[in-house]
């Protein structure tokens, strides 16, 4: 099958929220000899994403989203473990990352850690809805050289600007990088808070983090 074909499946797979449908084509797609990384962001990312538009219309629910959230983890996962490793020894830098306090999203921030692992950089993950201060004190403690943060919503996008003026706090903010990612940052807002950058995919991310540590 063509790689538009495996595409369109996996994005159906998600709309469906059919997990073992998801698995399989995750699976059978990467047996066809399909780049995982495709399959995720073309294929199934696309899929979430307009369920996401769904939602806001009206015409899915939140259990709907939220099975289908579980068929889009569940095949990311399968995809992940067939990316190449090998890279990982290079350790471009070191990285923290979390999604902001009071944000359970963590579907693409999960993605973005594990093609920044992909890419050479070693990265501390903090999972989802982190406190500013457990940022802070990981950044230390690792002694960090770019500090990413996720935020997905509006009403939590405030918890970046907070990091910023937790880390100038700390004084901590002339020693790392920092970039903000999710559905809700813009160049703009980076710019705004103050932030080093905007992160909108993993290329574009791992493209400016090149630039900005050399
Ligand atoms: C899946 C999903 C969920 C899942 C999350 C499961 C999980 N484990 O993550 C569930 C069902 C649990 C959920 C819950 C809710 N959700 Co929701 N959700 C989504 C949805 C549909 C997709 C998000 C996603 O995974 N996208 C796919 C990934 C691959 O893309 P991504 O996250 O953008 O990540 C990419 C980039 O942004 C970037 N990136 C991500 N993080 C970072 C970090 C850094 C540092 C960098 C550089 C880059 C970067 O790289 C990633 C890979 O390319 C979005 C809609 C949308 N269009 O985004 C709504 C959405 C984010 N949710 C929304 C809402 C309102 C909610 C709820 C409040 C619903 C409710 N009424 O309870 C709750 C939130 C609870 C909470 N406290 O957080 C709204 C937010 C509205 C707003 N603007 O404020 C959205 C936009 C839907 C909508 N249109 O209304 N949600």
């Amino acid at each position: 099958m063509e790689l538009k074909e495996w595409l369109a499946k996996a994005a159906q797979s998600i709309l469906d929220q059919d997990e073992a449908s998801a698995r399989e084509i995750a699976t059978k797609a990467l047996e066809d000899g399909m780049d995982p990384v495709e399959m995720i962001h073309h294929g199934f990312a696309a899929g979430i994403r307009k369920m996401g538009d769904l939602f806001d219309r009206g015409e899915v629910f939140l259990p709907g989203l939220i099975i289908a959230s579980d068929a889009m983890v569940a095949a990311v996962e399968i995809l992940e473990a067939a990316l190449p490793r090998g890279q990982q020894q290079k350790n471009l830098g070191v990285i923290v990352i979390g999604t902001v306090e009071g944000d359970i999203h963590d579907i693409g921030k999960g993605i973005m850690v594990t093609m920044l692992r992909v890419h050479g950089y070693e990265v501390h993950d903090l999972g989802r809805d982190v406190p500013i201060e457990d940022f802070v004190k990981k950044a230390r403690e690792v002694n960090a050289d770019v500090i990413g943060s996720s935020a997905m919503m509006t009403t939590t996008q405030i918890g970046q600007k907070k990091l910023e003026e937790a880390l100038k706090k700390a004084g901590l903010r002339d020693r790392v990088k920092t970039m903000v990612g999710g559905a809700v940052a813009t160049d703009h807002w980076a710019k705004r808070i103050g932030a080093d950058f905007f992160g909108e995919t993993p290329a574009d991310t791992i493209d400016k983090l090149q630039r900005i540590l050399n």
